[in-house]
């Protein structure tokens, strides 16, 4: 039987990446839109990835009883002070969207040597009645001098992934699942849900 799950986001390319990463292993993921499901506004306004993608849980948590993950992710440039991290969707509405917000980076970081980020996904279980889980991924790699690729979203197109060497942009759907935040917290989330007799 498959496991069926709620995705708590309004990412849309959020929600791609976790279908296309879960459903092989008979997990079907539900948007918000798929169950016209409509949690009221929570401010996401803890000071940790796991707090705010808790937040998200907790509000659709209200209005069923099905399994829900949510995730809360960003982006953290080492010569920023690790911005804009936790407030990664926000910077970029702020600079107008993620193309100004891109040009706002590289501007900030043309004379810097040090260019090293890291990529952060926090992905939150929560399942009536037990306690919520956290499952984390974390990439390591370093902004580029522009924007390379065409793939993805957000700031792909300047984030360059130390392990293959090139922008989650310029890789393949299927490259940056495997290496990427995002699908290193599924695969801890795959691996549990696994031993629980959840997913195959
Ligand atoms: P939800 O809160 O509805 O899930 P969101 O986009 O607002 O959607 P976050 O608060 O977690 O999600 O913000 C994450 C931001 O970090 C996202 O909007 C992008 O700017 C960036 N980001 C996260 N994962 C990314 C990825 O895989 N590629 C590029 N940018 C990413």
């Amino acid at each position: 039987m498959n496991y069926e799950i709620i995705l708590a986001t309004n990412n849309a390319h959020k929600l791609k990446e976790v279908r296309e990463i879960l459903s092989p292993h008979k997990i079907v993921v539900y948007g918000l839109n798929d169950l016209n499901l409509k949690p009221e506004d929570a401010e996401e306004n803890a000071d940790t990835y796991q707090g705010n993608a808790l937040i998200k849980a907790r509000s659709v948590q209200k209005l069923t009883t099905m399994p829900i993950i949510a995730d809360d992710s960003g982006l953290e440039i080492l010569a920023m002070d690790n911005k804009p991290g936790l407030k990664s969707a926000r910077f970029a509405s702020e600079c107008g969207g993620h193309d100004k917000a891109i040009q706002t980076i590289l501007d900030y970081l043309k004379d810097k040597e040090d260019r090293s980020a890291r990529f952060i996904c926090d992905i939150i279980l929560l399942n009536e009645g037990d306690k919520p889980l956290l499952f984390e991924g974390i990439v390591s790699g370093h902004i580029a001098d522009k924007p390379f690729g065409e793939g993805g979203f957000g700031y792909d197109p300047i984030f360059v992934c130390d392990e293959l060497g090139k922008t989650y942009a310029e890789m393949s759907q299927e490259e940056k699942n495997k290496v990427s935040h995002r699908g290193k917290a599924l695969k801890k989330l795959l691996t549990y849900l696994k031993i629980n007799g959840k997913a195959i």
